[in-house]
This record gives C-alpha cells, structure tokens and sequence, in this order.
C-alpha cells in the first residue's frame, strides 16, 4: 500500500537549453546519469522509497526514449493505483501554448491531476541529485499545521545567486524570500545556521525548489494565470497571505541543471566515498532493468572508473571516470575525467568487422579527457579529445564545447586521427 495522501509531480524541464546538446533530441528527464540511469530516475525513487507512487512527469516535449524509459522501468502491481505517467506539452482548447514556466505547467496539467483523490501536492525538480525521505517533509508539513512547505539547504554565498533565499522566523515559518538575489542584495539574507554549516560559510537558506502544497490552497492560487513560476511568482506572493514552513534537509543535494554541474557530479560518482550513494539499500535509485551481461575488462589500468553493465573495454587506462552501459572501448586508448554514456544497443558483427565503418564505442590508441560522450558515439582509431579552458565554447555537427568540457554529440562520428 502506499500513501493515498500525495500526488507528486516532477517538473521535467522546459526547453532543456542549459543542458544542450544533451537535450537535442530528448527530453530532460531522459537524459542519462551515472552510467545506467535518467535524471528522471533520480526524483522517481526518491517519491518510491518515501511510499508516494502516484507520480507524474511534466515535460516540454514528448521524447520516444523517455516514455520507453518510464514504460520499461516503473511497473506496479496489476492491483495496485500506483503510477508514472508522463504529461507533455499539449494544446488543448484551453491552452494553444507550450508550459511558460513551472507553474503554468502544473496549471496547464491540473485537469489530470485532480482526477484522483488526495491531500498533498508534492512538486519536484527533475535535474537535482540528492536521496531525501518526503514522508519526514510530510509529516512536518502536518505537524506545523502549514500550507504550504519548501524544503530548504543552506548554501554559501557563491551558490546563494542561483538560488530562492529566505529567512525564517524560530518555529521555521518562511517570513521573506527573494528569487535569485544579486550579489549586491546578499549581505540583508543571511540567516543563522548551525556552527558546521557557518564553518563551511554555509549561511544562506536556499529553497531546494521542492514544494508541498495542500491541494485546495495550490488550485487556488493557480486561478490567475499571471502566476507563470513557483520561485518568481507563488512563492514569494504567498508567504504574505499563507503560513509557508521551511523544512531544513541536512543530506547531500545538488542541483545539475547545468553542463559544468551535470559533469561534476556523474564524476563525483567515481570518488572513493561519493556523496550521492548509490549503494545504499534503503535509499535505491531505480532504472530499467535491462538484463546486460557483464562488463568484460582485459589489459586495463583502472583508477576510480565507475563501469556500467554490458561493457567490453581493452583501453590502457580509465582514470577518474563514469563508463556507461554497453560501452566499448579498443586496445592502447586512455580515458580520464571523463562521462561516456554508452549504447543503445550492440552492433552487429558483420558491421563490426566492416572496415570502412566508425565502430560505436571508443577506437584504439585514443586520448579523451575532460568530455562527456553521448550515447552511441562511434570514434575512430588514434583520436585526441581533450577538453580544457584553454577551449573556447563552440558548436560544431558533431561536438559542443561549454565551460572547457567536450561534448561528444548522440551517434556523432569523429573519423580516426581527429585531434582537438
Ligand atoms: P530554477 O531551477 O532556476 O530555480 P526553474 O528553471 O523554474 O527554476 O526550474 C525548476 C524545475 O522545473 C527544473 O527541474 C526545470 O527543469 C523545471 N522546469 C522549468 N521550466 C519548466 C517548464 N516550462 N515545464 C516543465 N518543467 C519546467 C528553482 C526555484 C528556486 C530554487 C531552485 C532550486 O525557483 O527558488 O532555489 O529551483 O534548484
Ligand atoms: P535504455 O534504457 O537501455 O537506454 P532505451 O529504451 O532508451 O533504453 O533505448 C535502448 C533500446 O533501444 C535498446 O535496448 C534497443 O532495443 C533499442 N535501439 C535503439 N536504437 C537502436 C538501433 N539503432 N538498433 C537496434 N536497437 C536499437
């Protein structure tokens, strides 16, 4: 059984421009984390192990390989009501327009929603890692009798910019916010944080963009359709008018919104003891369960390399690096500060032993550091990709380069003998 309370809802991305070329051809959610997963996976398990299972993934646009993802991964019980659906953008005689911000695409959404019976909206981010318990939020959110609750992190003032900052009241009742201050604004927003988090100038309380609201309260303020954001619009508006509670989480998040931090954080996956766990039994990630043999390694010099299922790898050396599923790498190739997501399928032998094609996977005798490789990258013998600040951003058919990472593009083919 799980809770009839909650309908969670993932916010699943709007035009996905800060991740391109990730998001070129799918959608936010759909794209893949640390070797084996989607980012959507991330919020799902987190609404899974909190015993919500009535959950649906808002997007901008409708990709085959997140439904496929979603379809493939998350089944439940022929008995059971929980679910995972997938709502994208639709015009509808209401709405011709695409979701213009967070909140219009719960508005936009609302008719299906409350076909169902519950108490809580629970709303996400879909681009954040981290492994929180919603029933602890839930059960706070009661007990202070709030109506609305932001889950909340303290942040340093460098990352304080980028964030919703609030300050508190002492029953942690949610007197100011601001979205985004500027620099110049942040000295009026610290609050008082613990001796820990002061030490590590931890002292600003941002919103972590997650959100319960009572169910009659959020139909409410979704009347006027003025309100287009959570963190511009609802939020700020409704501490004047609500009682909003913060509930301040202590664990390991991070928001990966962008290509720099989507990059640092699938690599500080291969950290000797990584902050977001993989490997802890109450707080699982799930994916779909793809049944790969597993990964077969000769020749390899190996240190802090995450290595997927089904991969086949001969290289020299993997150092500090996330190998996705299926991935192939030949003989004499060195791989550092790396993410390669891997395949989406193996090629068949006779396309394998045809020498005039660009085999997916990684080729001999090649150097690849500071890059992330989509899926399906086909690169050929002795190529030389290495990514830097000495790069400057560029956008090719076949690469990207952000922030002096290399973004190898989906099912590019980079020719032997290339260098960058
Ligand atoms: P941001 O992350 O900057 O700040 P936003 O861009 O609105 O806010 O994204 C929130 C989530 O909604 C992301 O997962 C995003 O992909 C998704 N999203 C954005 N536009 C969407 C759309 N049109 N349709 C569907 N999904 C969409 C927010 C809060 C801050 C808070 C940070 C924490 O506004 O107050 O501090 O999250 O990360
Ligand atoms: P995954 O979760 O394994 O990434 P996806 O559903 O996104 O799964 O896509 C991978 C699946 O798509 C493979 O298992 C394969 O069945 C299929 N597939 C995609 N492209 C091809 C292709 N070019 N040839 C054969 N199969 C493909």
């Amino acid at each position: 059984m799980f809770s009839e309370k909650v309908v969670s809802i993932i916010l699943g991305g709007g035009q996905g421009s800060r991740l391109y070329p990730l998001t070129d051809n799918r959608s936010k959610p759909a794209v893949p984390i640390a070797g084996e997963y989607r980012l959507v996976d991330v919020p799902i398990s987190n609404c899974i192990n909190s015993n919500f299972k009535r959950i649906f993934v808002l997007t901008q646009f409708n990709s085959a390989s997140l439904n496929r993802h979603i379809k493939n991964t998350y089944h439940f019980s022929f008995f059971s009501s929980a679910f995972v659906d997938v709502l994208a953008a639709e015009q509808t005689p209401m709405s011709q327009k695409w979701f213009q911000g967070t909140a219009d695409a719960v508005r936009q959404s609302m008719h299906h929603f409350l076909k169902h019976d519950f108490e809580y909206f629970l709303i996400l981010s879909g681009d954040q890692l981290y492994q929180m318990d919603f029933q602890l939020m839930l059960d706070n959110h009661i007990e202070k009798k709030a109506e609305i609750s932001i889950a909340t992190i303290p942040v340093n003032a460098k990352d304080a910019t980028g964030f919703g900052i609030m300050k508190t009241d002492a029953t942690n009742s949610i007197t100011s916010f601001i979205e985004k201050p500027g620099k110049d604004l942040l000295p009026d927003w610290k609050s008082a944080v613990s001796k820990e988090m002061e030490a590590e100038g931890r002292e600003y309380l941002a919103s972590m963009g997650i959100y319960i609201f009572n169910r009659e309260l959020l139909v409410k303020l979704m009347e006027n359709p003025d309100t287009i954001d959570f963190g511009k619009e609802i939020i700020p508006q409704s501490i004047h008018t609500n009682k909003v509670v913060s509930y301040q989480f202590e664990g390991y998040w991070t928001d990966i919104g962008n290509i720099e931090s989507f990059f640092k954080a699938n690599l500080g996956l291969a950290d000797d003891f990584p902050e977001f766990d993989l490997y802890n039994r109450s707080k699982r990630i799930y994916t779909n369960a793809r049944m790969l043999p597993t990964s077969k390694v000769s020749g390899t010099q190996m240190f802090k390399a995450v290595v997927a299922s089904g991969c086949i790898i001969n290289a020299e050396k993997i150092e500090y690096s996330v190998i996705g599923i299926r991935s192939k790498i030949e003989s004499g190739s060195t791989v550092i500060n790396t993410y390669m997501m891997g395949s989406d399928f193996y090629q068949a032998l006779e396309e394998i032993l045809d020498e005039n094609i660009v085999n997916m996977g990684i080729g001999k005798n090649c150097y690849i550091k500071n890059a992330i490789l989509d899926k399906n990258c086909c690169i050929g013998d002795h190529v030389k990709i290495e990514g830097g600040p000495h790069l400057e951003d560029v956008d090719t058919p076949t690469y990207t380069v952000r922030d002096g990472i290399v973004i190898v593009k989906k099912g590019a083919i980079i020719p032997s003998n290339f260098t960058l």
